[in-house]
């Protein structure tokens, strides 16, 4: 395929409510949405750079810059025969994974629309759904925290994940744990301990956790290590994996016993899927960690979330958790389950590429800024 026009929207799009972690609070999620067109295809990507550097360096603004200037010039006018060739044209540009996942997004959507074939049948699933969970960002109090995971386990979530930090830890989840003995619950840290700071999560030890995320800092694999071997639940890698490199050496290392495969931070579905090859062939659980993507990247998240090496569920959650209005016409929801009000899975797309369509009314409505 021949790349013959990139277009570039930042978008900012309310959240139905706010998302807090250790790192901050957000009331919108910015994103950039990347248009790439080939032999009369359009495909889609999501950059899921937001506003801040609070989960990572980069912004919607350094990915603007970088994709502008250095990404779209190394890809523009260029034969692409496949997009695994994508990561080697860019690999003069050092670091900002989640501009380069996002470029790549688009040539995965517009190779499959090219070769009739959905994303997840080019990955290689083996799945038409996918376990799924949701990420529950920090409450004004245990109280309040227990009262939303019942919201989401009322719909029919299987699995919570909670954030904790300094302070909101072991107290938030003891409640959650008390109110839902048998809940498949799960914490998130995004690094906001160190080794001696953690040592107050030692009674998450005994609270039956299915894991612990990303408690030290992203560049510390080291003190992972340390700290892995004073836990009996596993340690999870988000963060602190950028590459099958990282991956690697953290599963040689003992730094963790589970990764977190989010295609954005690695710098594209091609890196995710080596990585999960990689874990596969070792044993080493994975599952899809999300960015409060829109459509488009739920999208991707779920057809990587069918390589049967994602074992545990993913933070794919269901459209209307996040959003009133999505940028696709496509809404996902949580499937029906037999007993339950769900089985905690959402479908795999099996249109071609990407296999969503982007309402550009929505699009429009959501852009700051388009190139
Ligand atoms: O650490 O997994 C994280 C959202 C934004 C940035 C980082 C993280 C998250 C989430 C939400 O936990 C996952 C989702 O529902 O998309
Ligand atoms: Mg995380």
């Amino acid at each position: 395929m021949k790349i013959e026009h990139i277009h570039l929207y930042h978008l900012r799009m309310p959240l139905r409510s706010p998302f807090e972690t250790s790192f901050g609070r957000i009331h919108d999620r910015d994103c950039v949405l990347i248009e790439a067109r080939a032999d009369g295809l359009t495909g889609f990507g999501e950059c899921t750079a937001d506003r801040d550097p609070g989960y990572s360096y980069e912004t919607s603004l350094t990915a603007w810059h970088i994709l502008k200037d250095y990404l779209i010039p190394a890809t523009l006018g260029r034969e692409i025969a496949r997009p695994e060739e994508f990561a080697p044209l860019v690999a003069g540009v050092r670091g900002h994974p989640l501009a380069k996942a996002g470029l790549e997004m688009a040539l995965w959507d517009v190779y499959g629309q090219a070769e009739g074939r959905s994303l997840r049948e080019l990955m290689g699933g083996d799945r038409e759904s996918v376990a799924v969970g949701v990420s529950v960002g920090l409450q004004a109090s245990p109280e309040k925290l227990v009262e939303t995971v019942g919201g989401y386990v009322a719909q029919g979530y299987g699995r919570i994940k909670i954030k904790i930090k300094p302070g909101r830890d072991v107290g938030d989840a003891q409640a959650v744990r008390r109110a839902f003995p048998d809940l498949r619950l799960q914490v998130d840290a995004n690094s906001a301990y160190t080794l001696s700071t953690a040592a107050a999560l030692r009674p998450l030890d005994d609270l039956g956790l299915l894991l612990i995320e990303q408690p030290l800092a992203e560049d510390d694999l080291w003190d992972h290590h340390t700290l892995q071997a004073q836990f009996r639940t596993p340690l999870c890698l988000d963060e602190s994996i950028l590459s099958l490199r990282h991956a690697r050496q953290a599963v040689e290392m003992g730094a963790c016993r589970v990764i977190n495969i989010k295609a954005a931070r690695v710098s594209g579905l091609s890196e995710a899927r080596a990585i999960h090859d990689l874990c596969h062939a070792r044993r080493i659980p994975v599952w899809c960690g999300g960015m409060l993507e829109t459509g488009v990247g739920r999208a991707s998240n779920l057809a990587l979330a069918a390589l049967p090496g994602f074992t545990l569920p993913g933070d794919i959650s269901a459209t209307d958790r996040y959003y009133e209005q999505d940028i696709t016409y496509e809404r996902f929801s949580l499937n029906p389950g037999r007993n339950r009000v769900s089985d905690s899975t959402i479908d795999v797309p099996t249109a071609p590429g990407l296999g969503v369509t982007v309402d550009r009314a929505a699009l429009k409505r959501f852009t700051l800024a388009s190139l």
